[in-house]
């Protein structure tokens, strides 16, 4: 289907009627959601899947011979064939469940690269990133001596492709990437990066937090080596998320926590590890997470990731075109290939003023730095009001948000 006929056959309606949440009011108007970038909704199918996990099966899972624990392990492991399949990875010992992307990332961080870096060798990031795509690589090189290099982007919130190739050679070990940009909706031609990067031998992490939602991912087509992403951005619940990640990486790397589930035997003097990926997953797992994740999956694969990101696309173009019009209003983020995000600052008003405002009209956006105090600097900007868009909104939400920034103009003159 083109995108046009897929954004056309597409029911936002229908859809919304599958978010409870949805239906409530909010200071006495009706809620419009436009906060998804920070965490989608979950639709019925997400709730009654982990209701019935809870009702039914659950128990603690690869220890029990006993009927639920037996059930819940099949749950358990029965989602991470699921998220394999969602990432087309080749196999379930590539796909480990983690609290969500910040966890990939450290998990990375330090059982990939802490080992391996030293004095002289590099990780490239780009001007872009989410704070848990830096955080991470700045303790790394304070515990091993490595560097952290940059890769600028330009007033559009676009990477600068040349200037990030020109920061590639030899020395790069990892160059970790956003997939999608949360402040700026920024899409990264990450395929293209990946392959310069490998030609010079670094290994690539791409951040999908924000491309989930959005795209269907193929890690293999992509070609990257790690890939992160949060159960909660993807209409599943907090606290589960995944790192797939290369098998023969994984498998060389050592376990990051210590705990039950991770070992094969535990002696006081030695323990030797599970397999892939219990390797990764010391303790008791969020398991009904994982059953709700994988619910989430089916629910937007059900929908048509193509479908739901045409729709997107669309309310996007909209709300771009309207927001343009109004006076003292700088949208912030105008690269060619974005995502449903849109940030902007308005003059004369904070935008925490304005997201308050905005609420007290049933509009929920995010305001501040999102976690991107890099992107702001770059703007020269303290924060920006964000309006993120997910499956269930519609084009009334577009003009309850221009409604409602109406109603801020008229308060901030
Ligand atoms: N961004 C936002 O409002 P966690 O918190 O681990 O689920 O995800 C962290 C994260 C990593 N990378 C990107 C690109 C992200 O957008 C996020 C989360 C939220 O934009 C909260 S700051």
């Amino acid at each position: 289907m083109s995108a046009v006929s897929a954004a056309a056959a597409f029911d936002a309606e229908r859809v919304r009627a599958d978010f409870p949440i949805l239906g409530q009011q909010v200071n006495g108007r009706p809620l419009v959601y436009l906060d998804s970038a920070a965490s989608g909704q979950r639709p019925l199918a997400v709730l009654r899947a982990v209701e019935r996990y809870e009702t039914h099966c659950h128990s603690n899972v690869h220890r029990g011979v006993h009927a639920l624990s037996q059930a819940a392990t099949e749950a358990f492991e029965g989602a991470r064939e699921r998220a394999r399949r969602f990432l087309n990875a080749r196999s379930t010992r590539e796909i480990v469940f983690v609290r969500g992307t910040t966890e990939a990332i450290n998990l990375v961080a330090q059982s990939f690269a802490r080992p391996r870096l030293g004095p002289g060798d590099e990780i490239l990031i780009t001007g872009l990133e989410h704070h848990a795509n830096i955080v991470p690589w700045q303790m790394v090189c304070a515990q091993s001596g490595c560097t952290l290099k940059v890769a600028p982007i330009d007033r559009r919130g676009e990477v600068e492709l040349d200037r990030l190739l020109g920061l590639l050679s030899a020395r790069t070990r990892l160059v970790a990437v956003a997939h999608v940009s949360n402040a700026l909706g920024t899409i990264v031609p990450v395929k293209r990066i990946a392959e310069a990067a490998h030609s010079c031998g670094a290994l690539v992490l791409l951040d999908g937090a924000q491309a989930v939602p959005h795209t269907a991912v193929d890690v293999r087509s992509l070609g990257c080596d790690f890939y992160a992403f949060s159960g909660h951005k993807l209409y599943g619940p907090t606290g589960i998320g995944v790192l797939y990640g290369r098998e023969e990486l994984l498998e060389e790397m050592p376990p990051w926590q210590g705990g039950g589930d991770m070992i094969r035997t535990v002696t006081f003097e030695k323990s030797t590890y599970n397999e892939l990926p219990w390797k990764f997953e010391a303790g008791t797992p969020n398991i009904s997470g994982a059953v709700g994740l994988a619910a989430a999956m089916d629910y937007l694969e059900s929908l048509g990731i193509e479908a739901v990101a045409a729709h997107e696309r669309r309310l996007l173009a909209l709300a771009t075109g309207e927001l343009e019009r109004i006076p003292g209003l700088e949208i912030i983020g105008t690269a060619t290939h974005k995502a449903a995000v849109l940030s902007f600052t308005l003059r004369g008003c904070h935008p925490h003023d304005l997201g308050t405002i905005l609420d007290t009209e049933g509009v929920a956006i995010r305001t501040g730095h999102h976690c991107a105090m890099p992107v702001m600097s770059f703007f020269d900007i303290p924060a920006t009001a964000r309006a993120s868009f997910g499956c269930y909104n519609t084009e009334a939400d577009v003009h309850a948000l221009v409604a409602a920034l109406g109603k801020a103009r008229e308060v901030f003159g």
